[in-house]
């Protein structure tokens, strides 16, 4: 099925895929899958006027009321799980498996979203003063930026719409300019949900298309409360200093160059499986997917070996194709950015297995390539950056403290794992003294996290937390109660003020 009719499925009307200046093409084999336009300041500044208007109403809205908007956004993604999955694959490129399994995580945070909305809870606490009961209470923070990447076209703003709204704040979202349809596509779900539920304030929830303008207003803009920013490091260090010198709240969630450890008595099995998936999969294109493999000197042979075979195993394709597991990268830029990490890697010493571009027939104009993986002698300043395309780097190292000490030398600090059957080594690595990324597995891969986890990750990570656990509290507003039930008036710090 082609990307009109999918659109017309998915309940977006021609006007707004069908007319814009800006071409939108498939990375599968540059088809034209639509045209958009772009809003211009003016466009996003009026959207989130509109969504601060939302705000007065919403706010107030009981929040399992506002659960039940987002149990009807879930079943409408249930309902349209094939086609929008699908749309991803189109604009996007991941395999169809993934495309689908994006619009699983969709449901899956709403399923979240709504036990939460029951559920936003604050403490009590002792009172020093007699006749006396503290409390805090969580409101609504205000308007929720949404600034999303093409890598995750639809999940990850799913994952803070669903929260921001169950949390009473409108959302204002900001789509990657590489992957409008979807987004355009995902909204016009949760519009349906909106409609069915009939009490959405209007301005509620909004998708603005565009480029860099669209951005800079939703960090800029005093009445975006919060504003959550998945991306490039770059990205975020141009997004956070715009949003603290207004005092807003930023929910970073940037780079990484997620490693795994594999010592002595990993399961190699395992490590195949894993490895292929974390950092072969999506292309290499996931803000979690592995980068660096640190390998105990004992079994660096054979399980490079083992990965360069497995490696050249790969089904490089049509991400449509059920066989395939490897589709295209997103453009050119990131074709090049990665053979220029490569032509690097040598110059440094590096011994480069595969990274080659593949020619997929009746998709020439795609950049595929097959995985790379590559040994490298250090961990030089190659290895510390991310690039973003399927490139390991294997090292070797000799005991679990060098092993730790390598893995955290870099500047990002996502997600990271150990293979392992010793539970010591297991235990040093989940403690204060392991891994310092905000995710630290053991026997899985770093990507791929649930959503009941918070996601995200520490230094140049950007520190912010989304998703599941008590991430819901950074779409809120904490009030600290005291208050009195007695006829006197005690202070605190047993304070003496005037007569008594
Ligand atoms: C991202 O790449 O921006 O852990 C998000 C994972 C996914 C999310 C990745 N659940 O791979």
């Amino acid at each position: 099925m082609q990307a009109a009719e999918l659109l017309n499925r998915l309940g977006v009307t021609r006007e707004r895929f069908a007319r814009g200046a800006f071409e939108v093409r498939s990375p599968i084999d540059g088809a034209v899958l639509g045209f958009v336009d772009h809003a211009d300041a003016a466009a996003a500044s009026a959207a989130v006027a509109a969504a601060h208007g939302a705000f007065r109403d919403w706010r107030v809205v009981p929040a399992p009321k506002r659960g039940e908007l987002v149990r009807l956004f879930g079943e409408e993604l249930r309902a349209a799980k094939e086609p929008l999955g699908r749309l991803v694959t189109l604009e996007n490129g991941k395999i169809l498996q993934e495309g689908l399994g994006e619009v699983q995580e969709m449901i899956d945070i709403c399923d979240f979203a709504v036990g939460l909305s029951r559920q936003l809870h604050g403490l009590t606490i002792a009172s020093e003063r007699p006749g006396h009961r503290m409390m805090e209470t969580w409101h609504p923070a205000g308007v929720c930026g949404v600034i999303s990447a093409f890598n995750f076209p639809v999940a990850v703003w799913a994952w803070n719409a669903a929260i921001a709204l169950v949390c009473g704040d409108p959302v204002v979202w900001k789509p990657s300019e590489k992957t409008p349809l979807t987004a355009l596509a995902a909204h016009a779900l949760l519009e349906r949900a909106m409609a069915r539920f009939g009490a959405a304030p209007p301005g509620l929830s909004q998708v603005v298309i565009g480029g860099r303008v669209v951005g800079e207003l939703l960090a800029d803009d005093p009445r975006v409360a919060v504003l959550s920013a998945t991306g490039s490091t770059r990205m975020g260090r141009e997004v956070a200093p715009r949003v603290a010198a207004r005092f807003g709240r930023a929910i970073l969630e940037l780079g990484g160059n997620n490693a795994a450890i594999v010592g002595p008595s990993a399961d190699l099995d395992l490590v195949e499986r894993a490895v292929l998936f974390a950092a072969a999969g999506t292309a290499g294109q996931r803000c979690t997917t592995l980068r660096r493999l640190l390998v105990h000197e004992s079994i660096y042979e054979p399980v490079v070996a083992r990965l360069v075979a497995a490696y050249g195993r790969i089904r490089v394709g049509n991400p449509l194709e059920a066989a395939t597991l490897v589709g295209p990268l997103i453009d050119g830029r990131a074709f090049e950015a990665m053979q220029a990490a490569l032509a690097e890697a040598r110059a440094e010493g590096g011994r480069v297995h595969h990274g080659e571009r593949v020619t997929v027939p009746g998709a020439e104009s795609g950049f595929y390539v097959r995985p790379a993986l590559v040994e490298m002698p250090t961990q030089t300043a190659l290895v510390w950056r991310e690039t973003f395309a399927p490139v390991l780097y294997a090292l070797r190292y000799r005991t679990l403290d060098a092993a730790i000490e390598l893995h955290n030398a870099v500047p990002q600090g996502l997600a990271s794992s150990i293979f392992t059957n010793d539970l010591r080594e297991a235990e040093i690595f989940l403690s204060a003294a392991g891994s310092d990324c905000g995710i630290v597995n053991v026997n899985i891969g770093p990507s791929g996290a649930e959503i009941g986890g918070a996601f995200g990750g520490e230094k140049e990570t950007g520190g912010g937390r989304e998703s599941g656990s008590d991430a819901w509290k950074g779409y809120m507003r904490r009030a600290t109660n005291t208050i009195n039930y007695s006829r006197d008036l005690p202070l605190a710090q047993g304070i003496r003020f005037g007569a008594d």
